[in-house]
């Protein structure tokens, strides 16, 4: 049977997938040939498409031999899950020979669409690559293509707690609304929306979803044993889409959850515990992924107050999980959250590497290690982590923040496709060696910027970052711009091109426009403690987050120099060590991340430092204006709620922009007491 397409409540936009981009498809025939779950949830997309549009859909269950009687050219388009090792036709031999779950070929000839695929997953993909193509997919004749995702595993970590926390609320640095998976400390009730979510994120690439906050509260750590039913009835909402469900877990649940008295990773005892609430898990949820482990950071236990490694404690879950084909996420976000700001000796930013640069090969191989893509934490502008080119013989995964945490919380547009790609195409080793997307082989991770807000994202323009995000995933050399480009189309079908080119003007450089008005020169921070909105250029400065920017009357940053400063420079392999080590060689855009520089040194833009910060602040703030200028001319063009929610998010975003621009450069006026070489008003 074919399964009914999801229903989204009322008042939900279907984001990308609004009803008109399945017009090309549902309007013609099209033959769903072979048989699994996944196989009916193409049917039945394909059915509700043709239902809509007036085409036809005929089912087949024969695999590769298509369906009786009735000869492939009939169709306009055929959508053939191939059993491997069957006969069949096929055009793609190393597809078949290495098909991979996801891969699959795509082609057309004698006006017939081929979609072939040997993995039911891959399947859907295909199903979905052909409704972005829209008409194109049913024009000339193309050869066969082969489309298969870079990393296996393409995954959102929600930090959702289960119940609302005092200070965190329901989501953890969540901008849109409350949690799409719980209410009240349960799952929520109607999951009709959380499959609608599983859908979306098919038609963009993610296939995983872990449904907890990776700071697991006492109650979100009974949903490993006690409340696992709950994640089990979401994990069902998401099975259909190809999406498998993940569980951030507490490493010291034998201890919370009335188990062993202590959560040593080698104790025997412990071991066994966590292996009886795998079962437990796995008898609940037959495809789970597995874990998520935030362990000895910013107050999780983990394994060191047992005197045991990380890799200790990751392969202790790991090996729990193995026998079910799950596999542990094991963050190297680990750090001292209770530092001396008077301490110049320790660096926040060396610690990911120090703590885990020297475990390589010591992971067990259903552990990956997921890094944030910068070594301190999400900020608009860091170096790329050095961990991620570290450690060859560890499964690594990249993690990205797609909740603007640090990036205007989804009140400003700031669409982070350009800053992902240019992580994903870092080459560690220099520019023979492999860029960072081919290293993650661990896989890719983003923080979900999603709540139950009707247009999931709070501000709508920040659906363009889940999508971005998602496709980046599947190829992390594809072009953003692209994306972006995907991302309209299927979003506003039928655009008119001002609209194209509206959305273009406002979303394309508006990540480098925030960097502008907020810190420079990758210093990082300087936002109001706590809740991170707004400016606050000492805010972190005194802290114990290890976070300062050491400005003072002469200059600003932070010599991470391997010869004068903390070291961290030198943590890089390739060209990178000694192109941060000097001021004169380090990009523009970090200097302040690496070296401590007088107010007048002089960038390699040819200004000082002090101007250039007085610069940007104007430019950033006069291109926000201009945004919402160009976003006011766009109200015939875009539904009245959309646009009337993206224009008021719009004065936020100037009135706080404004906020940045006047804050930063008086503070640095005051400090350097350098006037502005224009004569512009600073306070
Ligand atoms: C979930 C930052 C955020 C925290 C977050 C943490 C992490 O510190 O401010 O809210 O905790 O990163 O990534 O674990």
């Amino acid at each position: 049977m074919p399964i009914t397409v999801p229903v989204l409540p009322a008042g939900v936009d279907p984001a990308w997938l609004p009803r008109e981009v399945w017009r090309p498809l549902g309007s013609r025939r099209t033959l769903v040939d072979g048989s699994g779950p996944l196989v009916e949830t193409v049917h039945g997309e394909v059915a509700a498409g043709c239902a809509r549009y007036g085409g036809a859909v005929v089912r087949g269950t024969r695999g590769a031999r298509g369906a009786p009687g009735v000869p492939d050219g009939s169709y306009d388009l055929v959508l053939r899950l191939v059993h491997h090792g069957g006969a069949g036709r096929h055009t793609d031999p190393a597809l078949l020979a290495s098909p991979g779950e996801e891969g699959f070929v795509h082609e057309r000839s004698g006006g017939t669409t081929t979609v072939t695929a040997s993995g039911q997953r891959g399947l859907l993909y295909g199903l979905f690559h052909v409704v972005r193509l829209g008409e194109d997919a049913f024009r000339g004749d193309r050869a066969p293509e082969a489309h298969r995702p870079a990393t296996e595993l393409r995954m959102l970590d929600h930090w959702d707690n289960v119940a609302v926390h005092p200070v965190m609320g329901q989501v953890e640095r969540g901008y849109a609304g409350g949690s799409l998976f719980w209410r009240d400390g349960s799952a929520v009730a109607d999951l009709e929306r959380v499959r609608g979510y599983g859908r979306l994120l098919a038609a963009c690439g993610i296939n995983a979803v872990s449904v907890n906050n990776v700071n697991v509260h006492e109650a979100e750590a009974h949903l490993l044993t006690d409340r696992v039913g709950d994640v089990a009835r979401i994990a069902d909402a998401l099975r259909p889409y190809g999406v498998r469900t993940h569980l951030s877990v507490n490493f010291a649940s034998p201890v919370l959850l009335g188990g062993p008295a202590c959560a040593d990773p080698l104790d025997a005892a412990v071991r066994e515990w966590w292996a009886e609430a795998v079962r437990g898990v796995y008898a609940a949820v037959p495809d789970f992924g597995g874990f998520v482990v935030k362990a000895d950071s910013e107050g999780q236990p983990g394994p060191f107050t047992y005197g045991r490694s990380h890799a200790d404690g990751a392969n202790m879950l790991a090996a729990a999980l193995a026998p079910h084909g799950g596999t542990v996420h094991w963050r190297a976000f680990v750090y001292d959250h209770r530092q001396d700001w008077r301490d110049r000796s320790s660096d926040r930013a060396r610690a990911a590497y120090d703590h885990f640069a020297t475990l390589d090969g010591e992971f067990a191989d259903n552990a990956v290690l997921q890094v944030k893509h910068g070594p301190m934490d999400f900020q608009v502008r860091e170096p790329v982590s050095p961990v991620l080119g570290a450690l060859p013989r560890t499964r690594v995964a990249v993690e990205v923040q797609a909740t603007q945490e640090y990036t205007g919380q989804q009140r400003h547009v700031c669409w982070l496709g350009p800053m992902w790609s240019e992580v994903l195409r870092f080459r560690p080793g220099g520019e023979h060696g492999s860029a960072v997307g081919a290293l993650a082989r661990g896989g890719m991770v983003a923080v979900s910027n999603v709540g139950d807000d009707p247009f999931w994202t709070g501000h709508p323009l920040a659906q363009a970052n889940l999508y971005t995000f998602g496709r980046l995933s599947w190829q992390p050399d594809a072009e953003p711009r692209r994306i972006l480009d995907e991302w309209i189309a299927l979003t506003f079908p039928s655009a008119a091109d001002r609209l194209v080119d509206g959305l273009r003007t406002v979303l394309h450089g508006s990540w480098r426009t925030y960097e502008k008005y907020t810190a420079p020169l990758g210093v990082g921070f300087m936002v109001q403690p706590g809740h991170h909105y707004g400016p606050g250029v000492d805010g972190y400065e005194y802290s114990p987050w290890g976070t300062y920017h050491f400005a003072d009357r002469d200059g600003i940053g932070v010599d991470r120099s391997a010869a004068t400063g903390t070291g961290y420079a030198a943590q890089y392999s390739g060209p990178w060590a000694e192109l941060y080590e000097s001021p004169g060689s380090c990009p523009d855009e970090l200097l302040l991340f690496f070296h401590h520089v007088p107010y007048g040194h002089v960038l390699s833009s040819g200004r000082t430092v002090v101007q250039h910060i007085y610069d940007t602040h104007f430019e950033g703030v006069a291109e926000v204006e201009e945004a919402r200028r160009v976003w006011a001319g766009l109200a015939d063009l875009v539904e009245p709620a959309r646009h009337a929610r993206v224009a008021e998010r719009y004065e936020e975003q100037v009135r706080c922009a404004r906020e940045w621009r006047d804050q930063v450069n008086s503070y640095f006026l005051r400090k350097s007491g350098v006037a502005d070489e224009r004569g512009r008003t600073i306070y």
